[in-house]
């Protein structure tokens, strides 16, 4: 292999699916790199460990560029180049085949286990409102209703991108009843429901809960009315960089996604932003669930330092150290 080389297919298909939002949500974000990062090992067409290492390293800097905000992104990159190992390339690549397998595999069980703990918090004849579309709240109501437990739902539609849309679906697949409302109307109807459900994207050292643009308001109202705010996040979706006081990068989007052109041109000349996500500070929230227990948002950062540790390395940066 000379100096250039070409990725992976399936690493650049996967992040142009990732930027363009067709692969979405944190947790199948972090299954779908880790993925990319196995097709890219089993392409083994390299002349040497050093030269694998740095394609590998190449293909994660790829994925990592493609969304700033959900750290499981970078989590899940972590996880897989830590593990590589071995002083051939063929033992290079089994070492990437493993590690790739076995973090697909915890993530699926992390997410059932959280499913259950977070079922627990819902009892017969609750109502929940959901927000955005998180595959673990998803996995909470799910998991309630498996175990018999009836529950209905208030989904809010969730602009720009209309993201309730994949929740009601999915509930209804569930044979949970629905009732799909705008945004706007979250206030009016938080006196009839009994549980906030949603989940993150990231979630800071103190506490803080990044996720989708509208939770951190929707948390405040949910709090004035008595209804407990409820976090599903498996613990890949802690920020360990958060623990020497980065903070999360909040995602921008087009503002095509809050207004198409013509309508815009139509109005005048307007500023027009659109952040994807918000910031939840911890007193607003009650309950973190992931699938090692349920957590008050004050106290994750125990396991924030027990599953990470303080030294977060970004093993896909080239220094002059690493071949
Ligand atoms: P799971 C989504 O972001 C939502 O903000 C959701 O709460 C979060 O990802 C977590 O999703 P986006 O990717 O990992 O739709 O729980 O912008 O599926």
């Amino acid at each position: 292999m000379g100096d250039s080389f070409e990725l992976h297919p399936d690493v650049q298909n996967t992040a142009r699916q990732i930027a363009d939002m067709d692969i979405r949500g944190a947790a199948t974000i972090a299954d779908a790199a880790a993925a990319a990062l196995g097709a890219q090992a089993a392409e083994c067409d390299f002349d040497s460990p050093d030269a694998f290492r740095t394609v590998m390293r190449a293909a994660a800097r790829e994925l990592e560029a493609t969304r700033p905000t959900a750290v499981s992104l970078p989590n899940a990159l972590r996880y897989v180049l830590s593990e590589m190992e071995g002083e051939t390339v063929a033992a290079l690549a089994r070492s990437v085949e493993r590690s790739v397998g076995r973090f697909r595999t915890d993530l699926d069980n992390a997410q059932d286990r959280l499913g259950e703990i977070g079922a627990g918090r819902l009892h017969d004849g609750d109502t929940v409102m959901t927000h955005c579309h998180s595959t673990d709240a998803m996995a909470c109501i799910a998991a309630a209703v498996r175990s018999g437990t009836d529950v209905s739902a208030i989904v809010k539609e969730t602009r720009p991108r209309n993201q309730g849309h994949i929740t009601a679906r999915e509930l209804r697949e569930l044979d949970v009843p629905v009732t799909l409302i705008v945004d706007n109307a979250a206030h009016r109807f938080l006196d009839d429901v009994d549980h906030l459900l949603v989940g993150a994207d990231s979630i800071a050292a103190d506490g803080s809960v990044v996720n989708k643009i509208g939770t951190a308001g929707l948390a405040v109202s949910a709090r004035d009315r008595g209804v407990p705010v409820m976090i599903a996040a498996q613990s890949i979706k802690l920020d360990p960089k958060t623990l020497t006081g980065t903070t999360v990068e909040i995602e921008q989007r087009d503002p095509t996604e809050v207004l198409d052109t013509d309508t815009r041109d139509d109005i005048g000349t307007i500023a027009v932003e659109n952040p994807a996500f918000d910031v939840t500070p911890p007193r607003h929230v009650d309950a973190i669930i992931t699938e090692h227990g349920q957590f008050p948002p004050e106290s994750i950062v125990v396991l924030m330092r027990e599953l990470f540790g303080e030294d977060v390395t970004e093993p896909w940066i080239e220094t002059e150290t690493s071949v």
